[in-house]
């Protein structure tokens, strides 16, 4: 899954892509490179962001989901917003990348009449203050059970587990130190029975460990996306497609 964030903010590359047509043409990029996925985002989530308004989120993807109408590969779009949520199916969309696990009132009615895809990703707290001294008793249980409950929700609501996806939510109010027990404990989310999807790429936690800022974290995300594959995650969601490919085709070799 390649990262199109069509924001003035995201904290890798933040601002790059915030006109449409820089957008499409990164899609594109991405696309040829060969991502499976296109993951288009109007509203950063990277710690510190403030939220920006429904209208303004639209305005920032619609622009690109007709741009993409014939890229030939699937669309997800990263909302959290039930209204977003209904535009962006109109618009063609294959999946719903939502970070808040369809929690927000009228989000699972937005997607249960259609038929994307629906990747429900674990945070605690919100990105305006999701890292300030995260805490939990045991980060595995907690969020294994917040996901267990969404694939159940969804269930309930129509939603077939064969469009689910689950993700424990990288960064998304958790120190370095959860981010890493959940990497190792990786294997045991498979347990959930939905396909896994891990979005390390680039994250501060990088930055910690190699000193580096976010446009140089390429070694260290690689390195991510590798252990991550071998947890189990089906699904990659990065910023660097071409290199995170030779990843994949490593990872496959080794693992046939
Ligand atoms: C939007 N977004 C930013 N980071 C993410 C991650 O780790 N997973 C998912 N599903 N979405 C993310």
């Amino acid at each position: 899954m390649g990262v199109v964030n069509v924001t003035p903010d995201s904290f890798s590359d933040g601002g790059r892509f915030f006109d449409p047509r820089a957008a499409i043409a990164h899609a594109q990029q991405l696309a040829s490179e060969g991502a499976d996925i296109i993951d288009i985002g109007g509203e950063s989530s990277r710690p510190g962001a403030k939220p920006v308004s429904v209208q303004e989120e639209l305005e920032r993807i619609l622009p690109v989901l007709e741009g993409l109408k014939n890229l030939g590969k699937p669309i997800s779009v990263d909302t959290r917003r039930p209204q977003v949520m209904r535009e962006a199916l109109k618009a063609g969309t294959s999946m719903i990348n939502d970070i808040e696990a369809l929690s927000a009132q009228g989000a699972m009615e937005a997607v249960a009449s259609s038929q994307c895809a629906v990747c429900l990703m674990h945070k605690k707290g919100e990105p305006a203050t999701m890292q300030r001294d995260p805490h939990y008793d045991d980060v595995v249980k907690e969020v294994f059970g917040f996901l267990q409950e969404r694939v159940a929700a969804c269930e309930k609501a129509g939603l077939a587990r064969d469009r689910l996806v689950a993700d424990p939510g990288f960064g998304f109010g958790k120190t370095l130190e959860h981010n890493l027990t959940l990497l190792r404990k990786l294997p045991e989310f498979t347990k959930l029975g939905v396909p896994l999807l891990a979005g390390l790429s680039r994250k501060s936690g990088l930055g910690t460990l190699t000193g580096r800022p976010a446009h140089e974290r390429l070694a260290g995300s690689l390195a991510m996306a590798l252990l991550a594959l071998q947890g189990g995650a089906t699904i990659l969601r990065v910023h660097d497609v071409k290199e995170t490919k030779d990843v994949i085709a490593v990872w496959k070799a080794y693992d046939a």
